[in-house]
């Protein structure tokens, strides 16, 4: 028999799940007033200015894990900074405009997201790459296996999902860095589906039933894949992926962030977030995962996805608003 949470936490619980929309509709409607206007770091800022603002009104006592770069370097949402009006101890992962590039060229696919779990779930990992391979619910554990060849693992995949290999879709970034690994992909017969950008909705769309996408792989930045996870986890789909370093100064970073740990590890899901997870995204521009903002004036439309790791309940959630009523600029 399950214990009986109490009922100060489901409050806090329920209040959470919906409160995090809220953030990441902050933050989308700030980025997409530079839709299409080839300013990413405008966009990119608007959205990290609209999702702190947003944040102060949460019921949490939040740490930024991962976030907008190290404090140092980043105004706000840094690694380590404090957000949320005070409430349970929480580690929030946070990408306030996922796809700069996409919003900046009015490209599909741009999102806000965040994630949030229970202090001490959530991967510390610095701004490095990370190989990574995501596959949807309803499969076999470990039907796919980073240090499997690509062959072998779409072999697996069609056989365990009864389809024909020509049948099978991967889904990669478009980089030089993966032309292995495309050519290998058709190689085995299957087809390769290129994104300029985007790795966390290229992640989701692997676990949707019906998607057009069987398999997300390649490498991409780790804390999108910290995202990734929350994501994976919600939808019930299998991750595994290992941090990629370029210099000694990134092991270093990476042994100070995860101490005691092998930094080249393979990471399963849960060495990623682990724990009761909540995902919320919003869309900026149209994509497969969700539309994008609809502007009119000083109204707009917002489309977002939350989730729950505990419940893997999913929710899509369209918002009304009125510009005139924010207390964040969302304009
Ligand atoms: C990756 C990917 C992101 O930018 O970080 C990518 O994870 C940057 O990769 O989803 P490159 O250095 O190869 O350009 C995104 O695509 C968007 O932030």
């Amino acid at each position: 028999m399950t214990s009986r949470p109490t009922a100060a936490y489901q409050v806090t619980d329920r209040n959470l799940a919906l409160e995090l929309v809220r953030v990441t509709e902050a933050a989308a409607m700030a980025a997409s007033h530079w839709t299409g206007r080839g300013q990413k770091n405008d966009a990119d800022g608007a959205a990290v200015e609209a999702m702190r603002l947003a944040f102060d009104t949460v019921a949490i006592d939040g740490t930024v894990v991962i976030g907008e770069g190290e404090m140092d370097e980043a105004p706000m949402l840094f690694i380590g900074e404090k957000v949320g009006a005070g409430g349970p101890a929480m580690d929030i992962a946070v990408d306030p405009l996922e796809g700069t590039n996409l919003c900046a060229k009015n490209m599909p696919n741009a999102l806000t997201v965040v994630a949030l779990a229970e202090a001490g779930n959530f991967l510390h990992a610095p701004d490095v790459y990370m190989d990574k391979i995501v596959v949807g619910p309803d499969l076999p554990e470990g039907v796919v296996d980073l240090d499997a060849s690509i062959g072998a693992n779409l072999r697996e995949l069609a056989r365990a999902k009864r389809k024909d290999i020509s049948e099978l879709t991967l889904c990669a970034l478009e980089r030089e860095r993966h032309e292995e690994l495309i050519a290998k992909t058709r190689e085995a017969g299957a087809r390769v589906m290129l994104l300029s950008d985007g790795d966390v909705a290229a992640a989701i769309a692997a676990c949707l039933p019906d998607g057009e996408v069987d398999i997300y792989a390649g490498s991409g930045g780790a804390p999108e894949g910290v995202l990734a996870a929350a994501a994976v986890r919600c939808v019930r789909g299998q991750m595994q992926a290992r941090l990629l370093f370029e210099d000694d100064e990134q092991i270093r970073r990476a042994r100070e962030m995860d101490p005691g740990k092998d930094p080249s590890r393979k990471l399963g899901l849960f060495d990623m977030a682990k724990g009761d997870v909540l995902f919320s995204a919003t869309g900026v521009t149209t994509g497969p995962l969700l539309r994008g903002i609809r502007r009119d004036g000083r109204r707009a439309v917002t489309h977002s996805i939350v989730m729950r790791s505990k419940s893997g309940t999913v929710r899509f959630v369209e918002g009304h608003h009125d510009f005139s009523t924010k207390t964040w600029p969302a304009y």
